[in-house]
Formats: structure tokens, sequence, C-alpha cells
């Protein structure tokens, strides 16, 4: 079992026989280090493992668990399976759940031949849609829009349905869900569970094998047992959910969550079940103890957009990886480490992934993605930050989000659109640009904010791509309305900028 396998339902446990079958789970370095993961999300991973491990001994199973630090660790999943088979007698068959990342699933596909017993791949059945009803929903289809997916993933589960209408008559309230936090309203407070005695040795073991890897293992956030995400979900869906809805696109200073659930943690490693979540969520609104734009906005991104992604992901690979629909290749800056930079924006974004392995989806999207977009970072470069800052980052749910969504690396088969905004975005939706350096108002010139010079610049560098699609024309437009000195302007202050950070003109 992975480490993102901690799921007593798991299919490869389907069939386990307990008298005689022997579950391994190991902690390896080569899946802790292909990239140099967050501090934190190593520490989080391994601890819930030992967890998990404990946890399945308790109901009766034989686990040989693997510990890092265990003077024989062979250092890879695959040497650690053909160690297993040759130290414990009678095993005849080894039995995988599928991994959720092309590079492993790859990798196990050859265990067959390099091990000597018969290796058996089962899919992994945590999702709502099979990966062939994804394929068959997206055959044929001209366009794929997550919109007309997830209503078919609605009428296949009944969330939020009336007969086969969706439940108050819109299948979604995203237009209610766009407010800007006012001054006066205050967060609630959150579920943050200290760290237990076996996650703090897991903490201090992670400090020492990798210290060099990005992020702060302080403060800890995480609950590591399957009691503890359960008593975080309960808690959210109780205490959160009701404004999970209103301010869900708002971003605020010293505040990293606002009113989001904080679970993708826990269900994407198995502690927590996707369907399970959203039905509790489902009952707050039929109880009256949460409004329909919340729990419908909080279910489509579970089942609507996590589960869309996968699909895409497994569609597409492996070439999705290697797209680069808008020619973009600068490295990533030096700030995307530190946090050091005079946009209050990014420093904010940034400065809370290295301390939680944490960011909300609208930091993702529209500060550290946005700022990748029209800076034209590199969709390798800025793949494997995103897949190695955040704790819940696994290939099959980080690729799409980054390539597809962020990035416009797949050319719209993600999003129609490229998410690219101006400044004037951020300083509607958050109150970064008060006390910034830069002036979020001015285009070019002294202090301008970056934001809105590269924007324009973006839009100019790939008009001709742009400029035939619906959703684009009004920038387009807006762009041809500028003199030729202005646009020269944009370009040169863009250039400008981008030297200064370490970047040379794209
Ligand atoms: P909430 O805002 O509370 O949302 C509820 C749940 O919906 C989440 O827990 C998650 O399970 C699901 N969800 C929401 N949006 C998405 C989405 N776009 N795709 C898939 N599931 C979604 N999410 C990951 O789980 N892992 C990643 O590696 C990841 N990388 C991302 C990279 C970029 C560039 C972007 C723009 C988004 C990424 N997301 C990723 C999606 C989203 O940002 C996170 O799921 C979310 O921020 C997790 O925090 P939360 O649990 O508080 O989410
Ligand atoms: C992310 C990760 C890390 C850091 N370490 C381990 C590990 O030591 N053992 C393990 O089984 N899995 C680990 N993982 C998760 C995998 O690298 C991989 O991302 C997922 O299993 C893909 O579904
Ligand atoms: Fe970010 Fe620009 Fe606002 Fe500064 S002024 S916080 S750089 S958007």
């Amino acid at each position: 079992m992975l480490g993102d396998q901690l799921s007593p339902d798991l299919s490869s446990l389907r069939d386990a026989d307990k008298s005689c079958d022997v579950i391994l789970i190991a902690e390896v370095r080569e899946e802790a280090t292909y990239v140099r993961h967050h501090k934190k999300k190593i520490a989080f991973l391994f601890a819930a493992m030992r967890h998990f491990a404990k946890e399945l001994t308790a109901s009766g199973y034989t686990v040989r668990y693997i510990r890092l630090d265990d003077p024989d660790n062979q250092g890879s999943l695959r040497a650690e399976a053909a160690r297993a088979l040759e130290e414990v007698q009678g095993l005849d068959r080894l039995v995988i759940t599928k991994p959720g990342e092309w590079r492993l699933l790859q990798d196990m596909e050859q265990w067959g031949t390099l091990l000597p017993v018969p290796v058996e791949l089962r899919d992994d059945t945590r999702f709502i849609m099979p990966l062939t009803e994804f394929e068959a929903w997206a055959k044929g289809r001209k366009q794929l829009r997550m919109e007309y997916f997830y209503r078919e993933v609605r009428r296949k589960t009944g969330l939020l349905m009336e007969g086969d209408q969706p439940e108050g008559g819109q299948w979604n309230y995203d237009a209610e869900n766009r407010k800007r936090l006012p001054k006066s309203m205050v967060t609630p407070p959150r579920f943050l569970p200290e760290a237990d005695a076996l996650t703090r040795e897991v903490m201090a073991l992670v400090a020492e094998r990798v210290p060099d890897h990005f992020g702060d293992l302080e403060p800890w956030v995480f609950a590591t047992t399957r009691a503890g995400a359960e008593a975080a979900r309960d808690h959210f869906i109780a205490e959160i959910l009701p404004g999970f809805g209103d301010w869900q696109d708002a971003m605020a200073r010293g505040e990293p969550w606002m009113w989001h659930s904080l679970l993708s943690v826990y269900i994407n490693c198995g502690l927590l079940d996707p369907l399970d979540v959203c039905r509790r969520a489902e009952a707050e609104w039929k109880a009256g103890r949460a409004p329909l734009n919340a729990v419908e906005g909080f279910i489509r991104q579970i089942i609507g957009w996590r589960e869309y992604v996968r699909g895409i992901y497994w569609l597409k690979m492996p070439g999705y990886a290697e797209m680069n629909a808008l020619d973009a290749h600068h490295p990533l800056p030096e700030f995307y480490w530190t946090g050091k930079t005079p946009m209050r924006c990014m420093a904010e974004a940034i400065g809370q992934t290295r301390r939680y392995a944490y960011a909300h989806h609208i930091q993702r999207l529209m500060i550290t993605g946005n700022f990748a977009l029209l800076a034209g970072l590199s969709p390798a470069q800025v793949n494997e930050w995103y897949l190695l800052v955040y704790a819940d980052a696994y290939e099959w749910v980080e690729l799409p989000n980054t390539h597809g969504m962020a990035l416009h690396a797949d050319g719209g088969l993600m999003a129609s659109k490229p998410y690219a905004a101006s400044g004037n975005y951020i300083s509607k939706m958050s109150d970064y640009c008060e006390g910034c350096s830069y002036d979020v108002k001015r285009r070019t010139g002294e202090k301008a904010c970056p934001f809105n010079f590269l924007y324009w610049d973006f839009v100019d560098r790939h008009e001709a791509r742009f400029k035939n699609n619906p959703r684009m024309a009004v920038i387009c437009k807006s762009l041809n309305r500028m003199s030729v000195s202005e646009r020269a302007e944009i370009r040169s202050e863009a250039a400008g900028f981008l030297r200064e950070i370490g970047l040379n003109s794209p």
C-alpha cells in the first residue's frame, strides 16, 4: 500500500486474508526525494502511514512497515517489494492498487517481469467516476468542459438532485460566491491539531534526513490519524461550511484559511472518503444549517473538479506533461522559494506555502499561478514547484490544475480561456495591495504593479492566438485601442522587470 492509499476499503485489500497475507507499507528515499517535497508534506504522509499501519495491525492484519531509517531500507518501492518477497516465507503474489502517478504506474507495470511472483494491479476505486466512464464521457466531444461532466456526476450520485433536476433549479451558484471579504469580517477559528508523539518523532526524522528540502515543519497544522481527519471534517462541516460559498474567491493578509475546508490533504491520501464528505455536506443543507450556494460550491469542487482533473490526467498522459502551448521557457525566479519579493500578494502566498504546505485555490490560481502564466515561466518548472510545495499534491491532481488551469500549457483543453488577470483583480478580491511597494493603479512607470504590465505584455505576446477566442476578444480589443508607443512601453517595462528578477525577456 502506497503513502496515499491509507483507506481500509482499498481495492488491494478487497480479498485480503488476515490469516496469511502481509501488507507492505514503506517509507522510501526515492519517493521522498524524486522531487524535493516540502518537509511538512513528507512528515504528514509518513506520520499518517505509521498511524494507518497501527490501525491495520489492530484490526488483525500482518503489516510489514519499513521506516525510512531502517538500516536495511533499500530506498525504493520496487526494491522493498523484492526484499519482502525474499525475507517473508510463502508469499506467492503481489496485489497493488494502481498508483495516482504515471511515473509509478509505468514502473509497476514492469514489476511482474522483475519480481519472482505475479503482480496484479487493481483499479483505484476511491473515485466516483471510473476512468472507463470518464473516457466514454469524453469520447467524441469536441470540447471537454467540467461543468457538463459535473452534471453527469450529480445525476450519477443523486447529490443535490430532485429527480433529474438540480435542487434550487440551478446547477451552479458560483455567481453568489465571488464576494470580497468585508473589512469588519472576522474569519472563524480553525481546527489545527497539535502533533502527537508519533508525529513529533517523524518530524525529527524528516528534519534530519532531508534538511535542505523546502518549507517549515513548525507550526504543525495537520491531523495524522483517521480519527483526527474525521474531527477536522466534522469541524469544517459544522462550523465553516455555511460561509464556504460567499468568500470562496476572497484573499486577505495573514488569513491562510478563510472558509476553505483544508480537507484535500486527508481526502487525497485516503483518510477521508470524498463521496462521504459530500453526503455529509448535503445533509447540512437538508437540515437547513448551510445555504445551497455554499454546499453546492463545496460539492462541485469534489465531485466536479477533483474527478474531472483525474480523468483528464489519465486520458492525456504521458503527452500532457510535455505540452507547452504558450511556448513559455523562463526558469522559476528565486522568490518562489524564499518568498522574498516586494510584491505583497506573492510574498503572502509563498510565505504561507513555506509555513503550512497549504495555500487556498485562489492563491494557487490567481497569485502564484497567474504570475507564472504572465511571466512565461516554464510549465515543467512550475509543475515541479506545485508538486513539491503542497501537502495535498500528487501528480494526477497537481498536473492538470497547474498545466491546464493555471498555465494554459495544454492550449485550452481544461479551460476555455487562460486565467490571466491584472492587479485590478487581485486588488478587488484581497487587501494585499494596501501597503504593497507597488501601485496597483499604475500600468507603467514608477512603482507600477508588475501584474499590470505583465498582463498587457502577455496579451500582446499572444494576441494572434487569443483574438479569435470569444472570451478574450474584449481584452484583445482593449489592447488594440492602445497607441503604438503605449504598447512599446508595456513591452519594455515587462522586459526590464523580468531582467530585474533574473530572467531574460521572453
Ligand atoms: P476547498 O477550497 O475547501 O475545496 C474543497 C475540496 O475540493 C478540496 O479539499 C479538494 O479535494 C477539492 N478541490 C477543490 N478544487 C479542486 C481542483 N481544482 N482540483 C481538484 N480538487 C479540487 N488540489 C489538490 O488536491 N492537490 C494539488 O496538488 C493541487 N494543485 C493545484 C495547483 C494549482 C495551480 C491550482 C490552481 C489548484 C490546485 N489544486 C490542487 C486545487 C485546489 O487548489 C486545492 O484542492 C485546494 O486548494 C485544497 O484546499 P482545501 O481542501 O481547503 O479546498
Ligand atoms: C509523496 C510520497 C512520499 C513523500 N513518500 C512516499 C513513501 O515513502 N512511500 C510511498 O509509498 N509513497 C510515498 N509518497 C507517495 C508516492 O510518491 C506517490 O506520489 C503516490 O503513491 C502516487 O499515487
Ligand atoms: Fe500584488 Fe500588484 Fe497588489 Fe502589489 S500592487 S499586492 S504586486 S497586485
